[in-house]
């Protein structure tokens, strides 16, 4: 276990970059993608960044928006059932041989004769990349959003509950080359409880990839509010738990159905410090000092100090609302 006060060392740094992706097409292969995220790996690693943030499912296109009754289809077109694989290696490579790590979500297949319980299970993965293309660390989405049944009436399906099972990881916090680093995947980071479970493990940098639809499946909601929610999540959750939080979007019109960009890095302070502004390919970089958190963690967010978890039961007693007024006895 770390003492949280001897990684107070001055001047620990890491330049992260978050690379936006484009629209990936149904029709795109994935050989094209890989391409597209090798050249942004590069562009990222020309500009200084040693650790590069891409998105959720980024080697396809966001397919739980499509209901597929052909199971064997829905695996072959757009499930990884090894990492790297063929198609991912060259990215792996490029890494390696530009000494840079990276985030990267993908559709896991995990097969029935390397599964424990001899099931075929399929999760919402991100992997952690160490800059010798070694694979770190990995978790599985916890917080799946949509529906597993069929919705022929709406404009669009979001289909996470029937494609994957609840990841089964936890949420761990990963030792990355200078810092404590937890990975999340889109719909997380509407959840205090996954930013605060990384926290107390000491996390210094929360990274997250997501497709983020710009219209709201199940009522009218106006984008731009939508993407004010994601920036208002992305600084509360930062500052609240004092750490760096490095978000890469998949973006744009997918076949007709447009998810938001604004891919962002936000220091512990709660402010943005870097942000796309389009909807296409495109990378940004900061230079993170880890110890921006610090004074944070020392103070104001002591964990150690400040928190009553003999207070908080409910948050992991009870799953939904039931209302239980304190004059009802
Ligand atoms: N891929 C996602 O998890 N998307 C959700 C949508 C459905 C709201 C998100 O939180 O962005």
């Amino acid at each position: 276990m770390t003492d949280p006060s001897t990684r107070q060392s001055a001047d620990r740094r890491m330049v992260v970059a978050a690379a936006q992706l484009g629209p990936v097409q149904l029709e795109e292969s994935r050989e094209s993608a890989v391409t597209r995220l090798v050249t942004m790996l590069r562009t990222a690693a020309a500009r200084g960044a040693e650790f590069v943030v891409f998105p959720e499912l980024a080697f396809t296109t966001f397919f739980p928006r499509w209901w597929n009754e052909d199971q064997d289809e829905v695996d072959a077109r757009f499930f990884e059932s090894s990492m790297p694989s063929p198609d991912t290696q060259p990215l792996f490579d490029t890494a390696r041989d530009l000494g840079v790590g990276f985030y990267v979500g993908y559709a896991e297949l995990v097969p029935a004769d390397q599964s424990p319980d001899g099931r075929t299970r399929r999760f919402n993965t991100a992997i952690l990349v160490a800059p010798n293309g070694e694979i770190i660390g990995k978790y599985r989405k916890i917080h799946l959003p949509g529906h597993a049944d069929h919705k022929p009436e709406a404009a669009f399906q979001h289909l996470e509950k029937r494609y994957f099972e609840v990841g089964d990881l936890g949420f761990p916090v990963y030792r990355f080359m200078d810092a404590l680093v937890g990975m999340l995947i889109c719909n997380d980071r509407r959840w205090p409880e996954a930013y605060r479970v990384l926290g107390l493990q000491g996390a210094e940098m929360v990274t997250l990839g997501y497709n983020t639809p710009t219209e709201n499946l199940h009522y009218p909601e106006p984008p731009a509010q939508r993407v004010a929610q994601h920036l208002l999540m992305a600084q509360a959750m930062a500052y609240q738990n004092a750490v760096w939080v490095v978000q890469s979007a998949k973006a744009g019109f997918e076949n007709g159905f447009r998810m938001f960009g604004n891919s962002v890095i936000v220091a512990p302070t709660g402010e943005v410090v870097a942000k796309t502004t389009s909807e296409d390919d495109e990378v940004i970089v900061h230079d993170c000092d880890l110890s921006l958190g610090d004074d944070l963690r020392r103070t104001m967010f002591n964990l150690e100090a400040h928190r009553r978890p003999e207070h908080y039961g409910l948050i992991v007693e009870r799953t939904g609302v039931r209302i239980t007024p304190a004059n009802e006895i």
